[in-house]
């Protein structure tokens, strides 16, 4: 069996990314939830070098894969009518592209808006860079098909790949009170929608696990570790 290990729910936006397409998919997998930042987290990975960051993805042939974008990647060669990126080959290079600059861009997002699903902190984070990486991720997930998609609510028309790598950008517009623009309002719905993407967000809020790297505006909530 497939084995995923991921960190943190609330704070994990790359296993989310995996974990969902995955989910969403229909690839069956066994969980590994270690929390980040804790021993525990660190003797799990210590098996598995080099790999030492969450999603990892342990196949069922036993090939240790340490990188969201391998995973997908991976996934798709292995399970090829699962749907992880589009048929049409010029969507799929676009998918592929908004993949690529989510791995490698938006640093002033990722830093100063980390994901945080169960925080309510509208308003935190919003200078002029991350407005700037804002803007950018509207412009890619509005034209994201160039017009030329499948009917569908996701960015592709069927979910795929892209929906799951942007899936944490629509958690922490939430979290710090942006709104999407109207013409995304239907993927933000329709991601939301999803079975898999609310048991997500449930066991997030369940979370008690305080990662002070990731929370640069508030103090620990009553109880939390
Ligand atoms: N490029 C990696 C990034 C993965 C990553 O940075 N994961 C974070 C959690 S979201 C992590 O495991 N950090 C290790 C740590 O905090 O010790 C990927 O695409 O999977």
């Amino acid at each position: 069996m497939n084995k995923l290990l991921i960190g943190d729910r609330n704070y994990s936006s790359w296993s989310l990314r995996s974990w969902l397409l995955m989910r969403q998919c229909g690839i069956a997998f066994e969980e590994q939830q270690h929390l980040l930042q804790t021993p525990d987290f660190d003797a799990a990975l210590a098996g598995l070098r080099p790999a030492r960051t969450v999603p990892t993805l342990v196949t069922d042939d036993g090939l240790v894969i340490w990188d969201t974008l391998a995973i997908a990647e991976y996934l798709a060669e292995r399970y090829p009518d699962a749907g992880i990126w589009p048929q049409d080959s010029t969507l799929r290079a676009r998918a592929r592209c908004l993949c690529a600059e989510m791995h490698s861009s938006f640093l002033a997002l990722r830093s100063r808006m980390p994901m945080n699903i169960s925080a309510s902190l509208p308003g935190k984070g919003r200078d002029a860079e991350v407005e700037a990486d804002i803007a950018r991720v509207f412009e890619l997930l509005c034209h994201a098909d160039g017009g030329a998609g499948p009917e569908g609510p996701f960015l592709f028309g069927r979910f795929c790949a892209a929906d799951a790598f942007y899936a944490p950008v629509l958690m922490r517009l939430r979290t710090y009170g942006v709104e999407l623009p109207v013409d995304l309002a239907p993927w933000g719905e329709a991601l939301l929608a999803l079975p898999a993407m609310r048991a997500w967000i449930d066991a997030a809020r369940e979370e008690e696990h305080f990662l002070a790297s990731d929370e640069p505006y508030r103090d620990p909530p009553p109880g939390w570790k």
